[in-house]
């Protein structure tokens, strides 16, 4: 920490500081022409000579001002001081070689930002006091070229940059920047996240390069109301990638938008980002004429109020602004406390377009193994052939079946795998569909992980580092990892070799742990160890603990080296029954239970090639855990005895039909469990039929033996007993059951006679951040059934969108869905916006997650207007006609609001109880075994 950043922290802990407003329309103020673009003698000094005979036209570049019109600058740069901001913004938007290049002045860079920071220093010198320092920020821009897109439609894996020439550029303008003086750092209107993070890179290199370090401030621009920067991340994504940033001590939004369209992201990054908020946005949306209408008070009154919510800590203005909005700003935010930001949970948080956090209850995490030259034939071929096309279909397939991260590996000897990796990465970029996850660089060799991490604007993982090379080398290469903002898989492999015991394995991976966390300074719940997964029941001796090895070693690095990660490579582990399928899937299945009791977080899967725990027939289970956890001296005799018979009986198909046909004849219920469980489809309709007849009406199939199924599904899932592509499986059974039976609900309306003009409109929507669907869909189903106009906005719906429709579609019921912890805040949050927007449309809470207790405690406080929690589909019905009935509605909503008031009550009652006492009367309670 330099006193520069000490200094700036203390002004932001104490009030909210002004940033200035635009540049552009300033100068535009001033009618420039070609001739005063170029400057004169006395405007220009030296620069004149060259600039009046320069071949190129320069009207319009205005960074160029501050070489032939530096007086009409500093004069700019008065007025917002005067203004009362804090903070300026050297005028070096465009200040690179890069984007000089349109004016042919790319040999001026350097010096253009040299002259545009000593301008503005000066000015802050000028206006700085001991109470109200001023800063001058060095300003960043976002270039005119992109690394994540393509600016050919027809070639979308086409850069029209490279990643060196992105970071020698900006390199060379920080180099300015610095040696004009700015005090602060600025990475401003990020549209593209991979042009930032090579900014990133750039600053994390000169600041130990010239052992510095300014704060650093990085603002992003949200293009439109999707709530993504241009190149495809939303708000949380976008802060996953860049928050590895040295001094980053704030990051915020800019540009695009007005304040008030900006108002849910900024919310957003104030509520998941660690550091300070910035926010200076335009003076509204453009008007048709390319002009900003919002006035100074208009604007200022918005952003008072993101003030007042205790979003931000930097306010100030972009494009349109000028030294008149800033002084409102500055006057109406002065009484305002700054937010105070707080420190986060450290997860390990990860994006592709969307974030990806590990959270406690995430489960097992499992990566696509299948775009790995070394792993799929069919990969490698498509790659050697140049046939990048369909190899992007296999990392489709890849997320659509459920990984959740997916590995890229081309180290083949045939290949060039920097070109390969680069290709596929760019080509990935350029696919919404896979680019939402986040990428795991696979590779030995450094120069092909530098080459992928080059391409990718999330936060991916580097697969892997070691210590083979030594510390030095170690050192060095987890730096660069680090300064490209990934987090790390580790092998357990040091000078020595492999680490093949307990014991080496747990005091390489501890040695790691050290160096990283102590020598590098890289965040510890990014580093992910990989104890090895080595082959068992080979029939050598020294094999037989391999298994049960990486289980302790596992559980050690869970207990000692805290925040750290496991994964591994899990096919190696049966590589001894090549072409024994199932014990393969079994082996798999048995390991990662034993894996994920240990505490393995995650792991490279063929989800093909593993079974569901439960279902692993007792003999094969006990075999195969034998081996695994080396339990007897005869375990790999017995497997491989068992897997021979095994082999002779299923070849030919009569073991395969038999098992078929056997859980064709289970009742109808556990046929539908078995079905939904093992992801099969293709009995489906006639179970429903069946299914329909035997428990009397569509929704009791739904809410009976499918949920109950359902149920299942996730029991195995939390226990680690089934993986996630199992899952996504079970979902789609479980949507062709609902969509066979929704039909017959929509028949019995009709033989109801239920009257046409509906009772009323329900919105519906599963809450941002949440994808689980089925149940939404169920209760819209069964209320359009009982003939409620039903809008269902889909999944992962933010607040704004889901209110704004509600008042569009004049909605009387808003019901919201959600099944994961996170989801259960989110609901809080669009509770709490109601609120703000004073509306009064009562809200019904449901999934699997969401309970009365949480809805009565967490929600319905937030909110004036009526919220009431639905345990499930049928219920929803009556609970909606009560809501909407003239007659019983108030009353309704009285008792509602009762018995929340009795649960809180009693929740207070019980959490009180568990508080903890004062240690004097611990104390008293002491344990007296003597007396
Ligand atoms: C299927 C499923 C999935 C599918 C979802 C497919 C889809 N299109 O919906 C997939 C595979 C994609 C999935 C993904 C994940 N899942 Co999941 N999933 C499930 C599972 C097994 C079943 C959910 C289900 O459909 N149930 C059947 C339906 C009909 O029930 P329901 O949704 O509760 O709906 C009924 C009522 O609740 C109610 N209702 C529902 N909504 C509403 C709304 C209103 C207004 C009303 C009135 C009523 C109402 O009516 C419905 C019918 O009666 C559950 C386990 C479980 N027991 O719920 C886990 C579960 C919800 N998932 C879980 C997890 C962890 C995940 C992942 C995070 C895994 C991961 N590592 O990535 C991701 C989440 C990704 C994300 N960002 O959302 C955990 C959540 C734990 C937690 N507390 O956070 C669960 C509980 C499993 C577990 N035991 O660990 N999952």
């Amino acid at each position: 920490m330099n006193s520069i950043y000490e200094t700036l922290y203390s002004a932001l802990t104490k009030r909210i500081l002004i940033i200035d407003g635009a540049m552009g329309t300033m100068i535009q103020r001033h009618g420039l022409q070609e001739v005063d673009f170029r400057g004169s003698s006395e405007t220009a000094g030296d620069y004149h000579s060259i600039l009046c005979n320069h071949k190129h036209d320069v009207r319009g570049d205005n960074d160029l001002l501050v070489l032939s019109q530096p007086n009409i600058i500093l004069d700019i740069h008065r007025q917002y001081l005067a203004a009362g901001a804090d903070i300026i913004e050297t005028n070096t938007f465009s200040s690179t070689s890069i984007a000089q290049a349109d004016y042919g002045l790319q040999s001026l860079a350097y010096e253009l930002n040299v002259n545009a920071a000593k301008l503005a220093k000066q000015a802050c010198v000028e206006y700085s006091t001991p109470e109200k320092p001023r800063f001058a920020a060095g300003a960043i821009g976002p270039l005119n070229t992109s690394l994540s897109l393509s600016p050919d439609v027809n070639d979308p894996g086409y850069r029209a940059t490279t990643w060196q020439k992105v970071v020698d550029a900006y390199t060379e303008q920080l180099r300015g920047l610095i040696a004009g003086g700015v005090d602060i750092i600025l990475v401003e209107t990020v549209f593209d996240t991979l042009n930032c993070k090579a900014a990133i890179y750039a600053i994390d290199a000169l600041f130990e390069e010239l052992n510095i370090s300014l704060p650093v401030m990085i603002s992003g621009t949200i293009v439109d109301m999707s709530g993504r920067t241009l190149s495809g991340q939303t708000t949380e994504a976008f802060w996953h990638s860049i928050r590895h940033c040295p001094n980053l001590i704030s990051v915020g939004l800019n540009c695009a938008l007005g304040a008030d369209q900006m108002r849910p992201f900024v919310e957003e990054l104030s509520r998941i980002a660690d550091c300070f908020i910035s926010v200076y946005p335009n003076a509204g949306l453009p008007n048709e004429m390319g002009g900003y209408d919002e006035t100074p008070d208009s604007m200022a009154n918005v952003l008072k109020e993101f003030a007042e919510a205790g979003f931000i800590n930097i306010v100030g203005g972009c494009c349109g602004t000028t030294p008149d909005h800033i002084a409102t700003i500055a006057q109406m935010v002065s009484t305002v406390s700054p937010r105070i930001p707080t420190p986060k949970e450290p997860l390990m948080r990860l994006s592709g377009m969307e974030p990806f956090i590990l959270r406690p209850e995430t489960n097992f995490v499992n990566v696509g193994e299948r775009t790995n030259v070394t792993g799929s034939a069919k990969f490698a071929r498509l790659i050697r052939e140049n046939n990048y096309d369909e190899a992007i279909g296999i990392a489709r397939q890849q997320v659509e079946a459920g990984a959740q991260i997916i590995d890229v590996n081309m180290d083949e000897g045939m290949l060039d795998s920097e070109y390969a990796m680069r290709t596929l990465l760019n080509l990935i970029a350029a696919e919404p569909d896979i680019a939402r996850v986040p990428i795991m660089i696979d590779s030995s060799k450094w120069s092909v992980i530098e080459a992928g991490l080059q391409c990718v604007q999330g936060k991916g993982i580097v697969n892997s580092i070691s210590l083979k090379e030594g510390e030095e080398a170690f050192i060095s290469i987890a730096k660069h990892v680090r300064r490209y903002g990934a987090a790390v898989i580790v092998m357990a492999f040091d000078e020595q070799g492999q680490a093949d015991t307990y014991e080496r394995k747990i005091e390489i991976c501890s040695r790691a742990y050290r160096i990283l966390t102590e020598v590098v300074h890289f965040p510890a719940e990014d580093i992910i160890f990989d104890p090895n997964i080595f082959a068992v029941a080979t029939g050598i001796e020294e094999h037989a603990n391999y298994a049960l090895d990486y289980i302790n070693a596992t559980a050690y690095i869970k207990q000692h080296l805290p925040l750290a990660k496991i994964s591994g490579g899990v096919s190696n582990l049966s590589f001894s029954f090549r072409g024994n399928e199932p014990v393969r899937r079994a082996m798999h299945s048995a390991f990662l239970y034993h894996a994920i009791k240990a505490g393995m977080d995650m792991g490279i899967v063929n989800a093909g090639q593993i079974d569901i725990y439960d279902d692993i027939p007792t003999m094969l289970l006990e075999l195969v855990e034998d081996v695994i956890l080396n339990r007897r001296s005869d375990s790999t005799e017995r497997l491989v005895d068992y897997a021979e018979r095994l082999k002779a009986e299923s070849t030919g198909e009569s073991g395969q039909t038999q098992e078929v046909q056997a859980w064709r004849t289970f009742p109808i219920a556990e046929r539908i469990h078995h079905a939904l469980v093992k992801g099969l489809d293709q009995h489906v309709n006639e179970d429903m039929e069946e299914a329909r007849q035997t428990f009397g009406s569509p929704l009791a199939v739904i809410e009976g033996p499918l949920m109950d199924g359902m149920n299942i599904v996730g029991e195995l899932f939390g226990a680690g007993k089934m993986f996630l592509p199992q899952v996504v499986k079970s979902a789609r059974v479980m949507k062709k059951a609902v969509a066979y039976l929704t039909p017959f609900m929509e028949a019995e309306k009709e033989l109801a006679g239920i009257a046409s003009a509906p009772n009323g409109t329900i919105l519906m929507a599963t809450v941002k951040g949440d994808v689980h669907d089925i149940g939404k869909n169920i209760v819209g189903v069964v209320l359009g059934c009982n003939n409620y106009r039903v809008v269902d906005l889909g999944v992962m719906v933010p607040a704004d969108r889901i209110l704004d429709e509600a008042i569009a579609c004049n909605a009387n019921i808003i019901g919201l869905s959600g099944l994961i912890t996170p989801s259960l805040d989110e609901m809080v949050h669009v509770a709490k916006e109601m609120k703000r927007r004073s509306m009064n449309i009562p809200l019904m809470i449901g999934g699997a997650t969401t309970s009365r207790v949480h809805t009565s405690v967490k929600i319905a406080p937030g909110y004036d207007g009526c919220v009431i929690h639905v345990l499930d589909a049928s219920r929803a019905v009556p609970v909606a006609g009560q809501l909407i009935s003239k007659e019983h509605r108030d009353a309704f909503i009285n008792d509602n609001a009762q018995e929340q008031e009795r649960i809180r009550i009693d929740y207070a009652r019980r959490t009180s109880e568990k508080q903890l006492i004062s240690i004097e009367k611990a104390r008293l309670n002491k344990l007296s075994l003597f007396s």
